[in-house]
């Protein structure tokens, strides 16, 4: 690795939490051992074989969004897989381990509630950005990731990328006078960040990882996946994203207790795909939608309609409603 690591068993928590303070981030070298990550990586591969209709992913080169069995470059296997944490036990066993979960609740001052994951098999090459910004919390800054390897990261693999000490950057406030990144403005917010990382002479910092290190980065700490030099090469990574409990509080969400934090059980991200993209390969998700549309359901239990997916066809996808 080109940066010092902490040794797991070296982190005691006032460590930890001054470095998390200067930097945005902490580095677990060595974290998990080699057959917990194997577990993991395995039960994501078998379930984007066995449930490709159920799995939300973002194409990485077109920012598309489809389920996995309607995915235009499947070979390329360069896609976000969203949430796969909704559906696989071990996903959430690796980013709630106990004493990762422990860890992650000194950092936020309360416990962590898995929100959010993203697996990806390459380099994501995301640009510059800070997940509150698209993972906005309630209470400014109380939101955590961990970064995952599961595999070894190559120079030419797309490593991730941070700039340490960039989290202290006041948070640009977007027109609605929130954090939360507005489509029409994100240049604005390049701008302000470019423009922040050069007054404060911030450098940029590229992690090396190993499979089992763990990188614990700041809500707002700026970072992003470097440019794939080697296209050959993967880079399986699991990114799951943490809120502190009192911003999931009073929100009417259900919190399932694992370790010592929460993941919230919830609807996987709506997807809008063409009617005609669903078929015999990828039936339509007719209970999902019926959960997600309470008008719909309440139409098709009067027999008013004869079923969600009747509903989405002739309406629901012209009205923009998810599945
Ligand atoms: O692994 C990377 O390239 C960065 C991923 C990331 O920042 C994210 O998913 O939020
Ligand atoms: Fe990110």
């Amino acid at each position: 690795m080109n940066l010092a690591l902490n040794q797991v068993g070296d982190i005691g928590p006032g460590v930890g939490q001054s470095q998390f303070e200067r930097d945005g981030y902490l580095a677990l070298e060595g974290y998990f051992p080699a057959q917990r990550i194997d577990r993991a990586a395995s039960a994501v591969r078998r379930l984007l074989r066995e449930r490709p209709a159920e799995i939300v992913v973002d194409c990485l080169q077109t920012g598309q969004r489809s389920f996995w069995a309607q995915a235009s470059h499947p070979q390329t296997r360069s896609y976000s897989f969203n949430d796969v944490h909704l559906l696989c036990e071990e996903v959430r066993e690796l980013a709630l381990e106990s004493q990762l979960t422990s860890t992650l609740g000194d950092l936020l001052g309360e416990p962590p509630v898995l929100c959010s994951s993203s697996s990806y098999e390459r380099g994501s090459s995301q640009p510059k950005h800070i997940d509150s910004l698209h993972l906005t919390p309630r209470t400014p800054h109380s939101l955590v990731t961990a970064w995952i390897a599961l595999e070894d990261v190559h120079a030419d693999s797309g490593p991730p990328i941070c700039y340490p000490g960039s989290h202290r950057i006041p948070l640009y406030s977007f027109n609605d006078g929130t954090h939360h990144a507005s489509r029409d403005e994100i240049l604005d917010w390049f701008d302000y960040i470019d423009v922040q990382i050069r007054l404060r002479g911030l450098r940029k910092k590229t992690f090396l990882a190993r499979k089992g290190d763990v990188l614990i980065l700041h809500a707002d700490l700026v970072h992003g996946g470097s440019p794939i030099a080697d296209p050959k090469r993967s880079q399986g990574s699991l990114v799951s994203h943490y809120f502190g409990k009192a911003d999931c509080a009073d929100r009417g969400m259900d919190l399932v207790p694992v370790n010592r934090g929460y993941w919230m059980r919830r609807l996987r991200q709506p997807v809008r795909a063409e009617p005609q993209a669903f078929g015999p390969t990828c039936p339509f998700p007719e209970a999902s939608y019926l959960a997600r549309h309470p008008d719909v359901r309440e139409a098709v239990d009067a027999r008013l309609c004869p079923s969600g997916e009747f509903h989405y066809r002739a309406h629901g996808f012209r009205e923009g409603r998810g599945v």
